[in-house]
């Protein structure tokens, strides 16, 4: 009897899988690999289901002899376990980043004589309609809040990159990339202050009011399905920022960052060459607290943003700060420096880990930036936060197209540099 193996990275099973089993069951015994947590949030498929759900629903298919667990997105483990005659797979693989996957496929196959069976891949309407619901299901507040906990606990450390409209959001949601074997992508989005102020052309000081940071977290929740976390500012006065708690959290926001700053703020990369002023430990931590207090489900996470370091207020102050808003209800410590040499990030990751060993750790490594995911996560950091890349890689190169119009009276010489206007009109998927 021959060993067919095909593997599924889905929460639902339709015809386009039914179809894949069918072809499989005629070469032989079935093998049907699930895919890990771990392993689907690298495809952007988040699960919506337990692996031991998924795992019955595979078994109950008809055809399906067997259904093991894959825990790496490459085949490796499974292939060399099961030695399978074949592996079954949609054709739909070939191009992307998955095509990584598919070449190796090929290549374990070929070490010992196995062969890749490819399946035209089943664009039917009640696929399509399957496939678009499946996404739309982890648009929904109550998936997306809580999502950010699931990430926290499943990967070892989450990668936010930073939107400030529906097509940062785009880059997001759908920038994947494979390296060394693996494919890679961001997990969460940071709605920046300085980048959605900056969109706007206004300073970075709170002038951009609640009402216009959520219409632009609504331009970004219309396509995307990643959790948000949101650069909460100062957070306002007390008795505002309870109402923007239950706004957020009723939206489907994870999480928002509040900094421990008073009157006027401004940007912290400034650090000491601008007035800013702390607040007390004893008024933020009632702030923290009353944020707590009327927030509604156990998804939604405040996370306190402590200055000491940008303040040179020293590292005793920013542990002791930690502390007290852990206390105080925080459910997670954001630590920010504007150094360049992390050494006082991990000082302070290191001391508070002593400690504490759960409460959520964030940094944001714009002015640190040759520090490695890796090494922040070897000191306990939980969540990455690449702040401002996007906004300062597009400006300067709309910068450099406007000049080159100018100067040349016309748009042909910049146009090598510019993403072919078939591309644009293409870029976003019609309903
Ligand atoms: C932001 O992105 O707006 C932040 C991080 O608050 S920083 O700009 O470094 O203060
Ligand atoms: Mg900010």
């Amino acid at each position: 009897m021959k060993t067919t193996y095909t593997c599924f990275c889905t929460d639902i099973i339709h015809e386009g899988h039914r179809n894949i089993i069918r072809y499989a069951k005629q070469l032989g015994y079935v093998v049907v690999g699930a895919l890990t947590d771990e392993v689907l949030i690298r495809y952007n498929k988040f699960p919506t289901i337990p692996l031991a759900e998924r795992i019955k629903l595979y078994k109950e298919q008809e055809g399906v002899d067997e259904v093991i667990i894959q825990d790496s997105i490459m085949y490796d483990k499974a292939i060399s376990k099961l030695k399978p005659d074949y592996v079954v797979h949609g054709d739909n693989w070939k191009i992307g980043p998955e095509s990584a996957i598919r070449r190796n496929v090929i290549d374990l196959l070929a070490a010992y004589g196995g062969e890749l069976i490819e399946v035209p891949y089943t664009y039917s309407e009640q696929v399509k309609k399957i496939d678009s619901q499946l996404r739309e299901k982890l648009a929904m507040p109550e998936y997306r809040r809580k999502r950010l906990k699931q990430l926290i606990s499943l990967c070892p450390v989450v990668k936010t990159i930073e939107v400030h409209s529906g097509l940062t959001g785009l880059i997001a949601e759908k920038t994947v990339v494979e390296h060394g074997g693996y494919l890679d992508q961001f997990d969460a989005m940071w709605v920046s202050s300085l980048c959605d102020s900056t969109a706007k052309g206004k300073p970075d000081i709170e002038l951009v009011d609640m009402s216009s940071r959520l219409r632009t977290i609504d331009d970004i929740m219309e396509v995307t399905t990643k959790p948000i976390i949101l650069d909460g500012d100062t957070g306002g006065l007390a008795e505002h920022f309870v109402y923007n708690v239950r706004t957020l959290e009723r939206l489907g926001v994870s999480a928002v960052i509040i900094e421990d700053k008073t009157g006027l703020k401004k940007n912290s990369l400034f650090g000491m060459e601008v007035v800013q002023t702390q607040d007390s430990v004893e008024n933020f931590c009632a702030k923290i607290a009353a944020g707590k207090k009327v927030q509604l489900t156990d998804d939604f996470m405040i996370i306190a943003r402590i200055e000491s370091l940008i303040l040179e207020r020293g590292m005793k102050d920013a542990l002791e700060r930690a502390a007290a808003y852990v206390n105080a209800g925080a459910d997670g410590i954001m630590i920010h420096s504007r150094k360049e040499n992390p050494a006082e990030i991990f000082e302070f990751c290191d001391r508070f880990r002593s400690k504490d060993n759960h409460t959520p750790i964030v940094v944001v490594p714009t002015s640190y930036n040759s520090v490695t995911e890796s090494e922040l996560a070897a000191h306990g950091v939980n969540i990455v936060i690449y702040a401002n890349q996007l906004t300062r890689s597009a400006f300067p190169a709309m910068k450099s197209t406007a000049e080159s119009i100018l100067r040349n009276h016309r748009a042909l010489e910049v146009d090598t540099e510019l993403m072919p206007f078939q591309d644009i009109i293409t870029l976003i998927d019609e309903l």
